[in-house]
């Protein structure tokens, strides 16, 4: 018993010291955890295309970026390309001006672009490095190469698809049926080599195979006269590994979606002759 009552008090005394140190520690201060912080906005490039060239930024962000275009220049279509380890501008210069379009594309990896888009915007998912800003003049002036880096991340997340197209060797992994109206469209290259993406709609009474014979025609001594087809969106070469988003606003209808390109890996056809063309059925 004696022992108790000397302990007791001592006990009592301890825990409340305990208390009052408690009490009057410095608040924890909790440091946000990334989750917690809102992603930077997407970070907007504005590209003008002119009669005098390109005008793009030196640098620009690398993750995700939009750019956004403007064309008071020659019709045409507007892509990116990262320049392959060790390629300079002037080598890719010199091998478009040879008129050698394969060599070109052996030193560069093809992002993409789009036609038909709303909003003249495409998003892209850059790697850093070195890139260039091309325009294909549908007629007239040769193609124009401004180059451009890709430093820092942005950051940015990437934005929400209403619909994701994967394009593989060879075929178009999408859905068959689609709402119509603004959707953006996630484009990923999951294939072995480059795909493109064009969205047509046939001529009342024209078949597949009437736009077949059409492209045919236009490389041999007599070509035939207008397309069986309206282009209706167009996603441009993209090389293997990328990914980018871009919204198309299509109305309901039928479409047939297909890859020109040809197979440089295999046997130098196209690649809807592999099998890469189907319908897609756009609804109210
Ligand atoms: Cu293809």
């Amino acid at each position: 018993m004696k022992r108790m009552n000397i302990r007791l008090p001592f006990l009592l005394t301890l825990a409340v010291l305990l208390l009052i140190l408690v009490a009057c520690a410095p608040p924890v201060l909790e440091t946000p955890t990334p989750a917690a912080m809102p992603a930077p906005e997407i970070p907007t490039i504005n590209v003008e295309i002119t009669a005098d060239g390109i005008n793009v930024p030196a640098e620009v962000p690398s993750g995700i970026v939009a750019f956004t275009l403007q064309n008071s220049g020659p019709e045409g279509s507007f892509d990116i390309a990262r320049l392959n380890e060790g390629v300079t501008t002037d080598q890719l210069n010199e091998a478009l001006a040879s008129g050698d379009d394969l060599a070109a594309l052996a030193l560069v990896s093809l992002n993409g672009g789009a036609s038909g888009n709303v909003d003249n915007k495409v998003i892209y998912d850059l790697a850093p490095g070195s890139y260039v800003a091309v325009s294909f003049p549908n007629a007239g002036p040769p193609i124009v190469v401004q180059p451009f880096t890709s430093g820092e991340d942005s950051g940015a997340a990437a934005p929400t698809a209403d619909i994701t197209v994967q394009l593989v060797d060879f075929q178009f992994a999408l859905p068959n049926e689609i709402k119509a109206g603004q959707n953006v469209w996630q484009i990923e290259n999951k294939g072995g080599q480059w795909h493109e993406m064009g969205i047509l709609k046939l001529n009342e009474g024209s078949t597949v195979d009437d736009l077949i014979a059409w492209i045919e025609s236009q490389s041999s001594d007599t070509p035939s006269g207008p397309p069986p087809f309206e282009d209706v969106a167009f996603w441009s070469p993209m090389a293997v590994g990328n990914t980018a988003w871009v919204t198309w606003d299509i109305p309901a209808g039928e479409y047939t979606v297909i890859c020109f390109l040809p197979d440089l890996v295999g046997d130098g056809s196209p690649h809807f002759a592999h099998g890469m063309v189907r319908t897609l059925t756009v609804t109210e």
